[in-house]
């Protein structure tokens, strides 16, 4: 039920002192190592004397993807590289990673931090656990690989790709739990279905998915689908990887392990912190690190903290599940439209397969949104009224949850490409400079 029960269940009161405590030392600590942090505090007026209370934290200058960037490769490593002995960055979709190393004491605390959230979720050392996410530079592998190992789980690191041998080993071995993207899970269930598994005949019980936004309703989708229960975690290469927090059996929220990372919702506009309860972007202090050591991380994921405490008897406190991030929130003439959003509504249309996509353009005044889905079962192209009427339907539906216009665009099933890692749904024609 729980990897580290103590810290897990601390009283709010212990936890704050730890926090005051390790955000003191940290500050100390970046200050001393990482010249950019030195300049950057001192400018701010922040001298490690100056944290006195928690709240005190809202003086630290947050930082970014570009700091790190703009110090490619370890400009911010705190730890001299003879004590650091791994590496891992993220791609970035645009220039140079972002790159983060640890020491063995990092690798630790990160294994600890997985093991929590997937003991949390319920896998145990009797699980037979396939890693469908891709190892290398990437975290997820790795990450959910130590994390599973500590907890005595058997490991199959199949790593991405070759869906249908996943599948092969799933039956064959017995395969219990499953760790990819919930879209490669749903791409699974569909490959077995092709190649005439029943997934109810196979042993999956739990997934431990992560490292892109799932509703509840493609969750259900993907339970409906798998045979197994669904869950949810979620980190970032720059945070650590995955292990920031995690959601356990209740699934009303992924409790942050707070020892280890300190969590403020902020507003993205004005920067300010945001009192509990609020819906805003995520901001995180890294409060054990010490290859890279981060203070105040905007990570851009829209989110909520809930400090209720919850019936597992956590009391970490949960972040909702994320809404978005700050940079791929649509603005379609005006309307903020979160992707989750257009998301929850599709996967609850029985004719309509769990896939989309999003493109976003301009017809020279105004945006336009097409979202394109596909048919679960395509013999419905044959049938025009029924598929007037499925339109119609769809519209009228995203219409009342985003209160704008979209085009419907009805496609055959499979013809959205499947991915073995994070699903790409936005196509966004509005800045590559062929529409003025
Ligand atoms: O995706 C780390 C990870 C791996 C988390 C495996 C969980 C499982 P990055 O590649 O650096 O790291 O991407 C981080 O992915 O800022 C979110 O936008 C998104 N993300 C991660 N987990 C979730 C989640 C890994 N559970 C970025 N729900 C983050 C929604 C998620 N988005």
């Amino acid at each position: 039920m729980f990897f580290q029960k103590e810290i897990e269940t601390a009283p709010r009161s212990e936890i704050e002192a730890l926090q005051l405590n390790k955000l003191k030392a940290l500050v100390k600590y970046c200050y001393d190592n990482v010249p950019f942090y030195h300049k950057r505090l001192t400018e701010a007026g922040v001298t490690p004397d100056k944290i006195k209370v928690l709240s005190d934290i809202q003086y630290i200058p947050f930082t970014t993807k570009d700091d790190i960037r703009d110090n490619y490769p370890f400009g911010l490593f705190a730890a001299p590289m003879k004590d650091i002995v791994r590496i891992h960055a993220s791609s970035g979709t645009t220039g140079k990673p972002t790159v983060v190393g640890y020491t063995r004491e990092d690798l630790d605390m990160w294994s600890d931090c997985v093991a929590r959230l997937c003991v949390a979720a319920g896998a145990t050392e009797d699980d037979i656990v396939q890693i469908a996410f891709g190892y290398g530079l990437f975290t997820g592998a790795l990450g959910l690989h130590y994390g599973l190992e500590k907890i005595g789980a058997t490991v199959i690191p199949t790593s991405s790709g070759n869906t249908e041998k996943q599948v092969m080993l799933m039956k064959d071995f017995g395969t219990t739990g499953l760790v990819s993207t919930p879209s490669y899970a749903l791409y699974i269930g569909e490959v077995a279905e092709r190649m005439g598994i029943h997934t109810e005949d196979l042993k999956l019980r739990l997934g431990l998915f992560g490292s892109e936004g799932c509703t509840n309703e493609m969750r259900d989708q993907i339970e409906a689908r798998l045979h197994l229960f669904a869950t949810d975690n979620y980190g970032m290469s720059e945070l650590v990887g995955p292990g920031v927090s995690g959601e356990c059996q209740l699934r009303q929220g992924m409790h942050i392990a707070e020892d280890h990372f300190l969590p403020e919702i902020i507003d993205t506009k004005t920067g300010q912190v945001l009192p509990h309860g609020e819906t805003g972007e995520l901001v995180i202090t890294t409060l054990s690190k010490r290859g890279i050591p981060i203070l105040r991380y905007r990570t851009k994921d829209i989110s909520r903290l809930n400090y209720e405490p919850c019936e597992c008897g956590r009391t970490h406190c949960r972040m909702d599940k994320i809404k978005g991030r700050t940079d791929d929130m649509l603005k379609i003439r005006g309307v903020n439209v979160f992707p989750s959003q257009i998301e929850s509504v599709i996967m609850t249309i029985p004719q309509i397969a769990p896939h989309y996509q999003l493109v976003v353009d301009t017809n020279g005044v105004l945006d336009t949104l097409e979202v394109r889905v596909e048919l679960a079962d395509s013999s419905l192209l044959d049938r025009f009224s029924e598929l007037e009427d499925l339109k119609k339907t769809i519209h009228h539906k995203l219409q009342t949850v985003l209160g704008i216009n979209c085009k419907i665009s009805l496609l055959e099933y499979q013809s959205i490409e499947r991915t073995a890692g994070k699903a790409k749904r936005i196509i966004d024609l509005r800045n590559n400079g062929r529409i003025i």
